[in-house]
């Protein structure tokens, strides 16, 4: 008797812990699953990833979600219903197309922008929907901190008006970046790196900083990363026409050029070495561009080839240009700007450029640079 109440009793407690310790982890465990280095709440997913889609640039946390999500099927079954809006436009005709004068589309169908060619108000829609958040990265390394103001002020009234925008703002002087009245959704982040000696050098660097912010900090922030040079001012509209996976630019001095005519390096001993029975445009080092990810893979890879080329004791002749040319042969780009993104006016006004987006500020080069 005595015996079995000690049994019975040991069975009420053993009950009684299995309900307060495993019954509790049960729930736990179905309450929670694993995503990635973190655990997470599973039951009430589907109503944070919807938030996390639609406010994920307020609470970066939420990412996380929408990441492991992406992974699983199950994501495709809460995706969120886009449509556009009903919208009056001219019809695209197919026998009649906008324009005539000029190469609007690659062999391997990336498309090449020009003035004409694109509605920006159906693209603005996309772009839009997509809650697109843009990294405007820029150089300013010793005395280049000069052209920081008339950029900025120039980015806010053309440069992807009315979407987010980070400006990225790299330099050796952070105490000289002009303080300049923003629109909502844009902010300046200024990260402060080293100089180098020779501006070869800056130039070249700008890889390497690029892929090093790209992996800890951009990633975090926005889903594109436009790349540019700061001595240079927005003088018509630049917007979401130009982002693609990978875009890069036709140089002004060369988008109507021969091959064989291309500053490419010719050396076999660089890396950068391109053949003159190879290559497809010569595009400019001031103005690329990207998905994180992908401008991830471009910098960190020509970054390498520079590496390289230094144990090598051997410097490409156009620098970072010449290496990102490289990289476009082997890797095409899906989405070309033309030159009207990238003008220098001291090369006239040819009738096929409709219009000048992004223009060089004429500058000193040897007391700039010195
Ligand atoms: C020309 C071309 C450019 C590229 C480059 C080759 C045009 C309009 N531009 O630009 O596309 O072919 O030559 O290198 O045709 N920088 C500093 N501090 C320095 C030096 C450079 O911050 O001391 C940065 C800055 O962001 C600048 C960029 O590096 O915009 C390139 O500068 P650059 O003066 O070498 O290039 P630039 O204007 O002659």
């Amino acid at each position: 008797m005595y015996t079995n109440q000690r049994i019975n009793a040991l069975g009420n407690r053993k009950y009684l812990a299995f309900s307060l310790v495993f019954l509790p982890f049960v729930f736990w465990l179905s309450w929670y699953t694993y995503s990635g280095n973190s655990w997470t709440p599973s039951l009430p997913f589907s109503c944070r990833f919807q938030y996390a889609i639609e406010k994920r640039e307020e609470i970066p946390e939420e990412r996380k979600y929408v990441d492991h999500f992406r992974k699983d099927g199950s994501y495709l079954d809460h995706l969120l219903e886009i449509r556009l809006p009903r919208m009056n436009y001219s019809q695209p005709e197919t026998m009649n197309p906008p324009r005539r004068d000029i190469l609007v589309m690659t062999p391997w169908f990336a498309p090449i922008v020009w003035d004409g060619t694109f509605n920006i108000d159906i693209l603005n829609q996309q772009f839009k929907q997509r809650n697109v958040r843009i990294g405007l990265t820029v150089f300013a390394i010793k005395k280049y901190v000069v052209f920081i103001q008339l950029f900025l002020e120039t980015a806010e009234k053309f440069f992807m008006v009315g979407h987010k925008v980070n400006y990225y703002i790299m330099t050796d002087r952070p105490k000289d970046v002009p303080n300049v009245t923003l629109a909502e959704g844009r902010k300046v982040v200024v990260l402060e790196i080293q100089s180098y000696a020779r501006w070869q050098d800056v130039s070249m660097r700008r890889m390497e900083m690029i892929s090093l912010f790209a992996k800890e900090q951009f990633i975090q922030e926005v889903d594109f990363l436009v790349c540019v040079d700061v001595d240079m001012r927005f003088s018509d509209h630049v917007g979401v026409e130009i982002l693609s996976d990978i875009f890069g630019t036709l140089h002004p001095a060369f988008y109507r050029g021969q091959r064989q005519q291309f500053t490419y390096e010719r050396r076999p001993a660089s890396q950068a070495y391109i053949a003159y029975i190879e290559g497809d445009f010569y595009y400019a080092g001031g103005f690329f561009g990207g998905t994180v990810d992908e401008v991830y893979k471009l910098t960190n890879q020509c970054h390498n080839a520079i590496m390289t080329d230094k144990a090598n004791s051997i410097e490409a002749l156009w620098h970072d240009e010449s290496h990102l040319n490289k990289y476009f042969l082997n890797h095409k780009p899906t989405k070309i700007l033309s030159p009207e993104y990238l003008w220098d006016n001291s090369m006239g006004v040819p009738e096929v450029l409709r219009k000048r987006r992004f223009v060089a500020v004429p500058k000193n080069h040897v007391q700039i640079r010195n």
